[in-house]
């Protein structure tokens, strides 16, 4: 899948947003554990009014798990009800419990209105690739049905009535990365959100095994069983020869190293990483 974003697309995916967003009661959104600042949408929070939000910190399996608790307690004191996952594998149960406290106003409003087990509605968000279409397959179990139109809805949104307790709407509203920042551009890239011909591969490759050299020394002997050193210049090339990575001369092929080396962090071949922290963020 290809995501090209002009400010045209993304004028309407914004109206599109907030128009569902007029139905639901809470905003659930998810980002990549490996880079929670990156992966998030500023605008947002200028949609969301002052719906409540549940932040899903998604594929959580593969992030390094004292950055994603830093993350989760700096989300939480920005008013973010959060939850840490894995959507493909891991366990979605505690979700509910946190959109249950997120809609605690609306559930106590509808008590005294004497609507009882009225489902909470809500709208999953996130930039492509975070897990979106995993987390709805997941948390249905398959079983999901779609509850069709109620009466007095006119604008003809489906809805996914994933229990009893909760509905969603079937599209995930998908929001643009926000490519301002180049740091955040790159983190992007890295998780292959976007595609990769925006950013030269050899550049990514050599940013990738800098950080990981710095950051998480051994992953990348582990790998592929060189010695780390800090020019990743170098390091590619020895991966090269070590790998037996050549074009037809003998030289070092280091273009096809370089999809590799991006391949095998985006499969978390290198163990559990997190490319950012939010002390990055909070100077
Ligand atoms: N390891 C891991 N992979 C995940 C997780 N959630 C989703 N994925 C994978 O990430 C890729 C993108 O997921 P998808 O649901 O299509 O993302 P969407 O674009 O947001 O709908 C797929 O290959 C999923 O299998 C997760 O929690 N952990
Ligand atoms: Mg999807």
């Amino acid at each position: 899948m290809e995501y090209q974003w002009y400010p045209g697309h993304m004028a309407k995916a914004k109206k599109d947003i907030k128009e569902s967003l007029k139905l639901v009661d809470v905003i659930i959104e998810l980002i990549d554990a490996r880079i929670p600042y990156s992966s998030k949408n500023p605008d947002i929070d200028e949609l969301a009014g002052n719906k409540p939000r549940v932040l899903l910190i998604n594929k959580a399996d593969l992030a390094d798990d004292r950055v994603t608790a830093e993350f989760k307690s700096f989300y939480e004191e920005k008013g973010y009800f959060v939850i840490v996952t894995n959507a493909k594998n891991g366990n979605l149960k505690p979700v509910m419990n946190v959109v249950r406290d997120a809609c605690k106003e609306k559930i106590e409003r509808d008590k005294a209105r004497g609507m009882i087990n009225r489902p909470i509605r809500a709208m999953i968000l996130g930039i492509p690739n975070v897990g979106k279409s995993t987390f709805i397959n997941s948390y249905a179990k398959k079983a999901c049905t779609k509850t069709g139109d109620k009466p007095g809805v006119t604008t003809g949104k489906q809805w996914i009535r994933l229990s009893k307790e909760l509905e969603l709407l079937d599209t995930p509203g998908i929001l643009w990365p926000k490519f301002e920042d180049a740091k955040v551009g790159l983190n992007i890239a890295l998780i292959g959100s976007i595609n990769e011909n925006i950013l030269d591969s050899h550049e990514l490759a050599l940013k990738l095994l800098s950080y990981l050299t710095k950051n998480y020394p051994g992953a990348v002997n582990a790998r592929y069983g060189v010695e780390e050193k800090e020019d990743s210049l170098e390091l590619l090339y020895d991966i090269c020869s070590k790998k037996a990575c050549l074009k037809k001369g003998g030289e070092p092929d280091t273009d096809r190293m370089s999809f590799t080396v991006a391949d095998d962090f985006r499969g978390g071949r290198f163990g559990r990483v997190s490319l950012e922290r939010p002390a990055d963020y909070t100077k």
